[in-house]
C-alpha cells in the first residue's frame, strides 16, 4: 500500500461527459484502492449530475465515494496538494500555480493527457516539462502499450463481469430496474452511445427487416434525436418502440458505477470518446468505436493506430469485417452491408473481444501506475508495478 498523500485533481469539462467521467473514475479509484486523500476541482456540475445523481450541483464543497468534490473557482484560496493532476491540458488559475511555487516541498504536478494507440506516446510518457519559476510538470499518458501509463481498471474487475455474466437474473434485474424491457428471445441486443453521425437510418431499416430481433438501448445524446427523425415520432427516455423486427429503447441516464452494466447486457457495444471506449473493451464485447471527430482530421490515425495493435493477430476476414464498420460509422457512410459483414462474425468477434481483454489485463491499472511515477518524481520508490489481477 503507498504512503497517503493529498491529491488534487482538476477537471475542466470541454463538453459532453468524457472529462468528468475520466476524472470521476479515477478520484473514486485513488480513494477506494489506494487509500488516497482526494480532491477534485470541477467546472460543470450539470455534466457530473449526469452520471453521479446525488451530487448537489450548488454546494460549495461535498463528498462523495471518499471524494472532496470543490467548485473550480475556489482553488484560488486553495494550499495545493502533494499531488496536483491537471486533467487533459486544463489551465488552472495564476493563484493556484503561485502558491505551487512557493510550497517548501514542490507538489508532483502531472498533465494526464489524452489516451491514443499511437507510437509516439510512448516516447512521451512521464517526459519534463518546465514551467516558469522552476518548476517542473511532467507529462502522464495513458495508453496500451508497457511504456505508458495504462488504462483505468478497478481491482476485481474482470471477476466481477464475469460472475455477472454468470447469473441470467442479474441481467434481468438491471434491465428492469433501468425501465427496459426484456428483449425479444434471441434477439441481438445493441447498445448505442455515439455522437451525431448522418445516414442512420439504412441501418435502422436494415434491422427492422432482418428476421432476426434486434432490440437497440439508446443512451441519451445525439442519436437519440437521429432515431426520432427514422421513427417520426419523439422518442423520450425510459420509452419503448418497435418497428418490424426492431426494438428501440430510450435508456435514461445511469449512475457511472452502473454504466458497464449496460455494456456487460448488449451482443454489441457503440460507445465513443474515451472513457467508454476502454470500457467496451474491458466487457471483452465486440464493438465499435464512434471517436471524438476532430478539425484537422487527426481521428482518423488515431482510430488506424488502435486497430493496427488490436487486430494485429486477427484472422483476415475478422479484420475486413471490423475495419469496414468502423470506417463506414466514423465517415458517415451507409452502414447496413458493413453491419451485416460484422454480425456474420459475432462469434469470432467475441473470442477476439475476449482474448483482447486478456492482454490488456496483463498490464498493471493507470491509478496503480499513476500512484508509482509520483512516489518515484518524489524519489519515494524505484521499482515498477506490476499488474493487479482483474
Ligand atoms: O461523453 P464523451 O463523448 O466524452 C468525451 C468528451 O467529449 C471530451 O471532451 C473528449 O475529450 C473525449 O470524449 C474524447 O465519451 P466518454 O469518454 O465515453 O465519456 C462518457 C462517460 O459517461 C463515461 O464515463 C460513461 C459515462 N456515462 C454514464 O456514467 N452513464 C450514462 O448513462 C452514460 C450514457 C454515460
Amino acid at each position: 500500500m503507498s504512503v497517503q498523500k493529498r491529491w488534487d485533481l482538476f477537471c475542466h469539462v470541454v463538453d459532453n461527459l468524457g472529462d468528468i467521467g475520466f476524472a470521476w473514475r479515477l478520484a473514486r479509484q485513488l480513494v477506494a484502492e489506494q487509500a488516497q486523500q482526494v480532491r477534485l476541482f470541477l467546472d460543470d456540475f450539470a455534466a457530473f449530475a449526469h452520471i453521479c445523481p446525488q451530487v448537489q450541483p450548488k454546494a460549495a464543497e461535498q463528498t462523495i465515494a471518499g471524494v472532496q468534490i470543490v467548485q473550480w473557482a475556489r482553488q484560488s484560496q486553495a494550499t495545493p496538494g502533494d499531488v496536483v493532476i491537471e486533467l487533459f491540458g486544463c489551465n488552472l488559475s495564476e493563484a493556484y500555480i503561485a502558491q505551487i511555487a512557493k510550497a517548501r516541498i514542490p507538489p508532483v504536478w502531472l498533465n494526464l493527457e489524452h489516451l491514443s494507440a499511437e507510437g509516439w506516446v510512448d516516447h512521451h510518457h512521464l517526459k519534463p516539462s518546465p514551467q516558469p519559476g522552476g518548476i517542473v510538470k511532467h507529462f502522464f499518458y495513458p495508453g496500451f502499450t508497457a511504456e505508458t501509463g495504462g488504462l483505468l481498471r478497478e481491482r476485481g474487475l474482470t471477476q466481477q463481469r464475469d460472475a455477472w455474466q454468470m447469473q441470467p437474473a442479474a441481467r434481468r434485474i438491471a434491465l428492469r430496474t433501468l425501465g427496459l424491457p426484456p428483449p425479444p428471445e434471441h434477439a441481438l441486443t445493441v447498445l448505442l452511445f455515439s455522437y451525431a453521425r448522418p445516414q442512420l437510418d439504412g441501418w435502422l431499416s436494415a434491422m427492422a427487416a432482418d428476421p432476426r430481433p434486434t432490440a437497440l438501448w439508446v443512451c441519451p445524446g445525439p442519436s437519440l434525436q437521429a432515431i426520432s427523425a427514422w421513427l417520426d415520432m419523439d422518442l423520450l427516455n425510459g420509452q419503448v418502440t418497435s418497428r418490424g423486427s426492431l426494438t428501440i429503447c430510450a435508456v435514461p441516464y445511469v449512475a457511472q458505477e452502473r454504466f458497464d452494466e449496460l455494456l456487460w447486457a448488449a451482443d454489441v457495444c457503440i460507445v465513443r470518446g474515451e472513457d467508454s471506449f476502454v470500457r467496451a473493451q474491458w466487457a471483452a464485447k465486440p464493438f465499435i468505436w464512434h471517436i471524438y471527430p476532430q478539425e484537422d482530421g487527426a481521428h482518423h490515425r488515431k482510430i488506424d493506430a488502435f486497430l493496427d495493435r488490436y487486430l494485429a493477430d486477427a484472422e483476415r476476414e475478422l479484420r475486413d469485417a471490423v475495419i469496414h464498420l468502423w470506417a463506414a460509422w466514423n465517415r458517415g457512410l451507409d452502414l447496413a452491408p458493413a453491419w451485416t459483414g460484422f454480425i456474420d462474425h459475432l462469434p469470432a468477434l467475441r473470442r477476439h473481444a475476449a482474448s483482447w481483454a486478456r492482454q490488456l489485463e496483463a498490464r498493471p491499472d493507470l491509478a496503480t501506475q499513476l500512484v508509482d511515477a509520483v512516489a518515484r518524481l518524489r524519489g519515494e520508490r524505484t521499482t515498477v508495478p506490476v499488474a493487479n489481477k482483474g
